[in-house]
């Protein structure tokens, strides 16, 4: 253990090399609190060539290596939980170039933060793709090894499609660099797309080149409150066919509100009560306004068009994730179904919960699909609900992992969404690219990986 320490100090230098338990448990508990572990040490590599070396070192010493970037995942893949592992943070790796406006892209090293990048992007009048609650600590190379959603999906798809190309180093220690931003190049495996989603198991990604959009005129904010789950479907398409530029499409029920109300001491957002609310963001260009106000189901809606009001009503959505940790620790169920079978889960769900004794509340990014069940009461380690609510997603077509990813969490249930044949391809490529198994071991694929 001292000789791995002294090597890797050596390569990132000793004040980037963190043994002190008390400064490595920030990177051994995962938001959630829900998984909690040990590790070696925490290494805060520079550059590409120190994430080389360093994984290098880490497989001689037989040493597991867990990539970490803002530590906001929620499916516990970002936190060792043997004591044999070393956190490997990305957070130094900060490099922003300037934005190209010409190509409309711009290559960011994986630690620059989504809303650094967001920022970095508006300045040049130009938008990223992305956006999400936890923009100001997750990263890029986080948000590409998860292939995060969030809000925007349902207008410019999730991180996937605004990669244009990476740099990372695979587990030989090996550097794969595409960052020259050439969008049309058919030359064989695209390896930049099979790192995003690969949640850390493939490669550290270490920088990429990312694809910007125009920026549109400031969205006009509805929050319509609704009968069921399945008005708010139904809301949510007819928005979406009757005006171009819908931005957000985003769901919340009753008890989530009330949570968050209390947790953020906010006045109810409509006169009345209802058990579910849609919230959308609505690019406007002329005369959809009009056509918006007469949409019916806003009976009963709030319409923001500033700023500030904006993000008014965006708080009773965003804040549900830290509303409900508040409550408690959850278990996080992130699944996405055909969007016809949305009501029949819903309504199955409540069975499900009640059977475990337990209570739910579900939000999530409906013009998507996405629901996120989070489940309280349960213990932290039992995964009895877990395994409940994604047989039931299963069960109507849907997917265990819309946008959080399979993680540690989920990589005993990976089977309920991919078939026998997909499994054995992925695990073939993960030996090829690990075959020692040194990158995030227990992640995506139950152990053993051969
Ligand atoms: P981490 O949590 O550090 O790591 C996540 C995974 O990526 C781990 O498996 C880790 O090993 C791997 N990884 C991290 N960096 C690298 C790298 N450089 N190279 C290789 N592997 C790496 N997610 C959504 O999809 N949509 C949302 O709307 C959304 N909203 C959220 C809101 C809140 C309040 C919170 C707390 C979380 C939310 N998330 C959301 C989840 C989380 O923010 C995303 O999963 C995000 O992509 C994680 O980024 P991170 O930098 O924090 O990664
Ligand atoms: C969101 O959409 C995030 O707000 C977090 O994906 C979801 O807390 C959750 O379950
Ligand atoms: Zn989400």
């Amino acid at each position: 253990m001292e000789a791995l320490l002294a090597e890797l100090a050596a390569i990132v230098g000793a004040e980037h090399v963190l043994a002190d338990p008390d400064l490595v448990a920030g990177y051994t508990t995962d938001w959630t609190r829900r998984f909690r572990g040990s590790a070696r040490c925490v290494i805060r590599p520079g550059d590409a060539r120190e994430v080389s070396r360093a994984l290098l070192a880490c497989a001689r010493h037989a040493a597991p290596v867990v990539p970490q970037g803002g530590n906001t995942g929620l499916v516990g893949g970002g936190v060792a939980l043997d004591g044999d592992a070393v956190v490997m943070s990305t957070r130094r790796l900060r490099r922003l170039g300037p934005v190209d406006t010409l190509a409309g892209q711009v290559t960011a090293g994986a630690g620059v933060t989504i809303a650094e990048l967001r920022a970095h992007a508006a300045r040049a009048g130009l938008e990223y793709g992305v956006d999400l609650a936890a923009r100001e600590s997750a990263t890029v190379g986080g948000t590409i090894a998860t292939n995060a959603g969030g809000i925007h999906t349902i207008r410019y798809g999730a991180t996937r499609a605004q990669l244009l190309g990476l740099e990372a180093v695979l587990a030989d220690g090996s550097v794969i660099s595409r960052l020259g931003g050439i969008q049309a190049d058919n030359t064989g495996y695209e390896l930049t797309q099979l790192l995003a989603g690969s949640e850390g198991t493939l490669g550290v990604i270490t920088a990429a080149r990312l694809r910007l959009w125009a920026a549109e005129p400031p969205a006009l904010t509805v929050l319509a409150g609704l009968p069921g789950i399945e008005a708010a479907a139904a809301a949510s398409a007819e928005v979406r066919s009757l005006l171009p530029g819908v931005r957000a499409a985003e769901y919340f029920e009753a008890a989530g509100l009330a949570l968050v109300r209390a947790h953020a001491g906010l006045p109810a957002p409509l006169g009345s009560d209802y058990p579910c609310y849609l919230l959308a963001d609505i690019s406007a260009a002329d005369g959809d306004t009009e056509r918006l106000m007469a949409l019916r189901f806003l009976a009963d809606a709030a319409v923001a068009m500033d700023a500030q009001a904006r993000a008014g009503l965006w708080a009773y959505r965003e804040r549900h994730t830290e509303a409900i940790s508040a409550a408690g620790i959850p278990h996080k169920l992130d699944v996405a179904l055909p969007v016809a079978r949305l009501a029949a889960f819903r309504a199955e769900l409540d069975e499900v919960i009640a059977k475990a004794g337990a209570r739910a509340i579900v939000f999530g990014h409906i013009g998507a699909g996405n629901l996120h069940v989070n489940v309280l009461g349960p213990d932290p380690g039992d995964p009895a609900v877990d395994d409940a609510v994604l047989r039931l997603a299963a069960a109507h077509g849907g997917t265990i992992s819309a946008e959080h990813g399979i993680g540690r969490a989920k990589a005993a249930m990976l089977y309920l969404s991919r078939s026998a044949a997909e499994i054995a391809a992925m695990r073939a490529v993960k030996s090829a690219l690990d075959p020692g198994g040194l990158l995030n071991p227990g992640v995506l694929f139950e152990p053993p990986v051969h």
